[in-house]
């Protein structure tokens, strides 16, 4: 099999660690246990090499070979090919995750960025706007929360379903509001983060870019 070469950015602010989207193929290739390596590229200078491969100047890709894959999503389900830990083989199993993973990126992600984007950027003000916003996030939350409450993982086993679902409810939970009025999501937070993949995966993330604060204080 190809090497993998997961890459993300050299540094970020302290705000984001910990949630930056290499995160999730991290944790998905500990789950897997993967070899893969780790890449970089600027955060402050993004240029036309970069976006060759992420075309919007973000980060993660994961070069796999002679392919290279972007979209946080895109990468979840090209590991899932490699490795039945992270996608189930059977036809159903295989339908719900893909159905899941999609579901945690376009129903739920895309409802709680626009509160984390508004709560930055609107400086947290109330007003009809942000109401909107929230009652939107609120109505998906509410939908996850009853289906969670009669579940462990969202398919049959833990997949990669549960990596892209579980972080971006660690990303409402940190930056749009959180999970108090949703124990049954919080719990699955709790239960997902617990793995020792995910905790690889995260204390990795912590250490790039602390040891890039130190590669700059010099
Ligand atoms: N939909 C993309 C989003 C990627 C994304 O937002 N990446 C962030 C890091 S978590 C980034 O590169 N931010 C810098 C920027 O947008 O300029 C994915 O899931 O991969």
């Amino acid at each position: 099999m190809s090497a993998l070469k997961l890459m993300t950015f050299d540094w970020v602010p302290e705000a984001p660690r910990g949630y930056v989207r290499d995160l999730r193929a991290r944790w998905a290739m500990e789950e897997a246990g993967l070899d893969y390596r780790i890449g970089t590229v600027p955060f402050q200078e993004r240029g036309a090499e970069h976006r060759a491969y992420q075309p919007f100047g973000q980060v993660p890709w994961l070069i796999d070979g002679d392919v290279s894959i972007f979209e946080s999503g895109a990468i979840l389900l090209h590991l899932g090919e490699r490795s039945e830990a992270l996608l189930p083989r059977d036809r159903k199993g295989r339908a719900d995750t893909l159905s899941w993973v999609i579901a945690a990126l376009n129903s739920i992600e895309t409802a709680v960025l626009p509160v984390l984007v508004q709560g930055i950027f609107g400086g947290g003000e109330p007003g009809p706007g942000r109401e909107k916003l929230e009652s939107i996030q609120r109505m998906r939350l509410n939908d996850m929360e009853r289906i969670l409450s009669g579940r462990e993982w969202l398919v049959e086993r833990f997949s990669i379903a549960d990596i892209a679902m579980a972080d971006a409810f660690r990303v409402a939970d940190r930056f749009a509001g959180g999970l108090a009025d949703y124990p049954a999501c919080r719990d699955y937070v709790r239960r997902a983060t617990a793995r020792p993949a995910f905790a690889k995966a995260h204390a990795h993330q912590l250490a790039h870019f602390a040891a890039a604060d130190s590669a700059r204080a010099g």
